[in-house]
């Protein structure tokens, strides 16, 4: 099992007051919205997804097992949901009766999470669309918006967890050539099992040095240094923390994508209805 970043409520805190800001930052790093963002990393045709989306119902149910509730968890997707045009409610049952009352008021799309796995049931066709994987494939897709097309280009990525595998999968697809560090190398080797392009790295200072385009799927703090960026340097970092060192922060951040919920939700419900 890997180990996974369990959020904490003041990790969430601001994001929905701030969803149509964060949304037009998006846009003007990537060119497209969170919801192009997350249609494009599922591949799916770019509509309007005000008038096209707005009779789906989705219903998002607090889970109280583990480390219990988050505070404003439940909230913060329902408002997510809600900014690219869907209709959302949080069930007023938690667990086992808050699924069931979810599938009463006919939600199309149920968002559910414990503290190892987050996931969006589709309940007319079954599928499932889980968050890590997702939030790879949607920082992955506005990692290729961002850089105008991944094509032939070198792509350090750190971490090769659940993430990785997902940004992999949407980078590969794109052309990119990835150099992956993980600190347990079988975890690389894994990810290069499934995808035989990828090239092991074990200097990741050499490469974050020699390479523009960095991938951060880690929970390591402070891995990116300023001797690691220049003009050209973009970020895309879904990692929580961020592993960027704070002074880099201000040079970096009109070319870094990073949030704590939001591409990863926008893309787990495409998926979901994909
Ligand atoms: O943050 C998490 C997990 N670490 C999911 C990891 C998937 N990438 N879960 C959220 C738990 C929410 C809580 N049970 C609630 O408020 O419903």
């Amino acid at each position: 099992m890997y180990k996974v970043t369990l959020l904490k409520s003041k990790d969430i805190v601001g994001i929905s007051e701030k969803l149509v800001q964060y949304d037009k930052e998006l846009c003007e790093k990537t060119g497209k919205s969170l919801s192009g963002i997350a249609m494009y990393a599922v591949s799916r045709e770019n509509r309007n997804s005000e008038s096209y989306f707005k009779d789906i119902l989705v219903g998002v149910v607090p889970v109280t097992c583990g480390n219990g509730i988050i505070n404003g968890f439940a909230e913060t997707v329902n408002c997510i949901v809600e900014s690219i045009g869907f209709k959302c409610f949080i069930t007023k049952n938690k667990d086992v009766s808050g699924l069931e009352e979810a599938y009463k008021k006919k939600a199309k799309v149920i968002f559910i999470a414990d503290d190892d796995k987050f996931i969006a049931i589709n309940t007319c066709n079954n599928k499932v669309a889980e968050n890590s994987f997702n939030t790879g494939r949607g920082y992955a897709a506005a990692f290729d918006l961002m850089s105008e097309g991944l094509k032939g280009k070198n792509v350090v990525l750190m971490g090769a967890g659940p993430v990785g595998f997902g940004a992999v999968s949407f980078m590969i697809e794109s052309g990119a050539r990835i150099l992956v560090y993980d600190i347990l190398k079988q975890k690389a080797e894994s990810l290069k099992k499934s995808f035989p392009e990828v090239e092991i790295i074990t200097d990741l200072n050499r490469a974050l040095k020699d390479n523009n385009l960095i991938f951060d799927a880690t929970y390591a703090k402070n891995i990116i240094a300023k001797e690691h960026i220049d003009d050209n340097t973009l970020i895309s970092a879904p990692g929580i923390p961020l592993g960027l060192r704070e002074e880099c922060f201000p040079i970096i951040k009109d070319r870094l994508i990073h949030d704590v919920l939001e591409i990863g939700v926008a893309t787990m419900l495409f998926d979901s209805l994909s």
